[in-house]
């Protein structure tokens, strides 16, 4: 199995899986961190990620065409799911790439969910291709997931935003998840290129969706979150009855 390195406190895990992979790190290569001082999301937005969670990037290395792309996003995700329900909590997608938690009070943007966990997937190297378009040869795969809630509580701004693990009446540590999670990750991770595989695996996700079904705001469109296509792609349908094919983006559930 690729080396899972173990470090206690870094910026950020997907800085130090970016070095491992430019120094030819081979695909599947882990990097764990007890503690990030600089860990982020999409877009540059700040992740919280004190002792408690567990934070991973991995070193992706594959040949898949840049368009498909988010299928690494989405597998990433169902893989996390399946692993979280072998250890007894039924966690769900909010498109594209937040793990969520059910709760009883609804919350702005989150609507009837928390997050308990993130997926960010940083292109490195993407090709140009000719007649098949651009090809993604390496990238690295980040996830973030709260094990325990932090002493003394998360941050004000993630009052209504967050939840962990511990939360939902499952006392673990971060490397029984880990040990739950690593080895799929690692070895099934690029499965999604394969087009049979994929379809699996969005089935899985439309039977655990978030999104499917809410009344969304996402890229401007209001509307109802009505299904994914074959790609994973949302599709909003807005009020005058327009179907809108969203390919990434941050969708608001109304509450
Ligand atoms: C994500 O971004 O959800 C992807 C998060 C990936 C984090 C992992 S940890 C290991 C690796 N190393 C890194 O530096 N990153 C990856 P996005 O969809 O953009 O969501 C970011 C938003 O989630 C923030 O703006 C906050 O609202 C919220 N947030 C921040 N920290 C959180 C936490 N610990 N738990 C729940 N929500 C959080």
């Amino acid at each position: 199995m690729p080396t899972i390195h173990r470090l206690d406190e870094v910026a950020s895990t997907q800085q130090v899986a970016r070095a491992l992979l430019d120094e030819g790190a081979e695909h599947g290569t882990l990097v764990v961190a007890r503690r990030q001082t600089a860990g982020r999301g999409r877009l540059a937005r700040a992740w919280q990620s004190g002792e408690g969670g567990l934070w991973l990037s991995m070193v992706v290395r594959g040949s898949l065409p840049a368009a498909r792309a988010p299928r690494l996003t989405l597998g990433a995700a169902a893989l996390t799911l399946e692993a979280l329900d072998v250890l007894g909590a039924h966690a769900a997608v909010k498109w594209p790439n937040d793990l969520v938690l059910p709760h009883a009070v609804p919350a702005a943007r989150l609507g009837p969910w928390r997050k308990l966990g993130g997926v960010l997937l940083e292109a490195v190297l993407i090709e140009p291709g000719h007649l098949e378009g651009a090809v993604l040869r390496s990238a690295v795969l980040g996830l973030g997931l709260n094990v325990r809630t932090p002493p003394g509580g998360f941050a004000e701004e993630l009052q209504d935003v967050a939840i962990a693990l511990d939360t939902a009446g499952l006392s673990l540590d971060v490397d029984t998840v880990l040990g739950a999670l690593a080895a799929p990750l690692q070895t099934r991770l690029l499965d999604v290129i394969d087009d049979t595989v994929f379809a699996g695996t969005l089935a899985f996700l439309r039977a655990r969706s978030a999104t499917l079904g809410m009344r969304v705001e996402v890229d401007g469109i209001a509307g109802l979150a009505e299904r994914l296509d074959d790609e994973g792609a949302l599709c909003v349908r807005d009020d005058g009855g327009v179907l809108h094919t969203v390919r990434a983006g941050d969708v608001q559930c109304m509450v």
